[in-house]
């Protein structure tokens, strides 16, 4: 294997939007992407992998690029009618969206693993960038709130972020093994760009699977992360409260705080420019450019900026 691919960890919308612009600039094969599959859900019998399908779809060009999750000109018929049996309706899966999670159930109750499943999903929609979870285990992200401890999913979609965090727990992550060639491209990547996800749910989640982490921590030097926070707040998401309620600074800095082991370079917001030499302080090399990726050009330019940095 040629060692002039990169590896990617992601999340789901903040990455997706990324990476969109990282394709536009160097060729697909060469991005493994190890996606987080904390966010996974069991509604209605189906295995629901929503930044593994976000990350597919995008790829795939089948994303609803508004919504940035599900597929363009979906339908929602099959859910008008699971609402009638279940108290699920909050989660909108639409029909062309249950095939995929019908397909991925078929597939894991055949004995397939995740990393299995994926591969076999992303490969017939046409994706030629391989996207692998950060682990085959079930790992499920909860929320602690002053009422009662929920899915993360429920947390973000049901009650839109609202309730106020107490903690965060990653259940199963004890058990959870990495994949072993995930590892190998750890080591022998050109480069590993940490997406602008949820700090916490999303990359957290990926870098606390064991032995991760101290993978990771051995390559430092060619890490470079993407704040998804600017001046204080996330474009979407509950980054920045997450982030606050966990005694971490709400901006780049609480980031930066937070992968100080791993990371070598930190690319923040031109807005937060003021930051860059408090940061720098804690041994990473910041930069500042517009991270804001609100069209193709903007992200096709952040991608740009990020793999030409030396
Ligand atoms: N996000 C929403 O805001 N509302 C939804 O109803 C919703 C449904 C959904 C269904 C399938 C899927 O793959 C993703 C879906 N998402 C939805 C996005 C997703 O929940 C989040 O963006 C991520 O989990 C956060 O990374």
């Amino acid at each position: 294997m040629a060692d002039d691919f990169y590896v990617v960890l992601a999340g789901g919308v903040g990455a997706a939007k990324f990476i969109e612009g990282l394709v536009n600039l160097v060729p697909p094969e060469l991005l493994k992407i190890i996606v987080n599959t904390g966010d996974d859900i069991e509604l209605f019998g189906l295995k629901i992998c929503p930044d593994l399908d976000i990350i597919t779809y995008t790829l795939a060009n089948v994303v609803d690029k508004e919504k940035g999750w599900g597929f363009f000109d979906e339908t929602f018929n099959c859910l008008s009618i699971l609402k009638k049996f279940y108290n699920y309706g909050w989660f909108n899966l639409g029909d062309k969206d249950l095939a995929i999670h019908l397909y991925r159930t078929d597939l894991l109750n055949q004995g397939f693993t995740k990393a299995q499943a994926t591969k076999k999903i992303s490969e017939k929609l046409g994706v030629l960038s391989e996207i692998i979870p950060m682990c085959n285990e079930s790992v499920e992200t909860y929320i602690k709130t002053p009422s009662e401890t929920i899915h993360f999913e429920e947390y973000f979609i049901k009650y839109q972020c609202q309730p106020e965090i107490l903690g965060v727990e990653f259940k199963g992550i004890e058990n959870a093994k990495p994949i072993e060639r995930v590892l190998k491209f750890i080591k022998k990547a050109k480069r590993i760009i940490i997406c602008p996800s949820n700090p916490i749910v999303s990359i957290g989640t990926i870098v606390q699977v064991p032995r991760m982490k101290e993978a990771l921590v051995k390559e430092k030097n060619k890490i470079y992360a993407i704040s998804p926070i600017i001046q204080g707040t996330t474009v979407k998401g509950p980054a920045d409260k997450l982030l606050g309620s966990l005694g971490f600074n709400v901006s780049s800095f609480g980031v930066a705080k937070y992968y100080q082991d791993f990371l070598g370079h930190f690319i923040i917001d031109n807005k937060d420019r003021n930051l860059k030499s408090k940061i720098e302080k804690l041994g990473i090399k910041t930069y500042c450019f517009d991270t804001l990726m609100t069209n193709l050009e903007k992200k096709r330019k952040l991608a740009q900026f990020v793999i030409n940095l030396k």
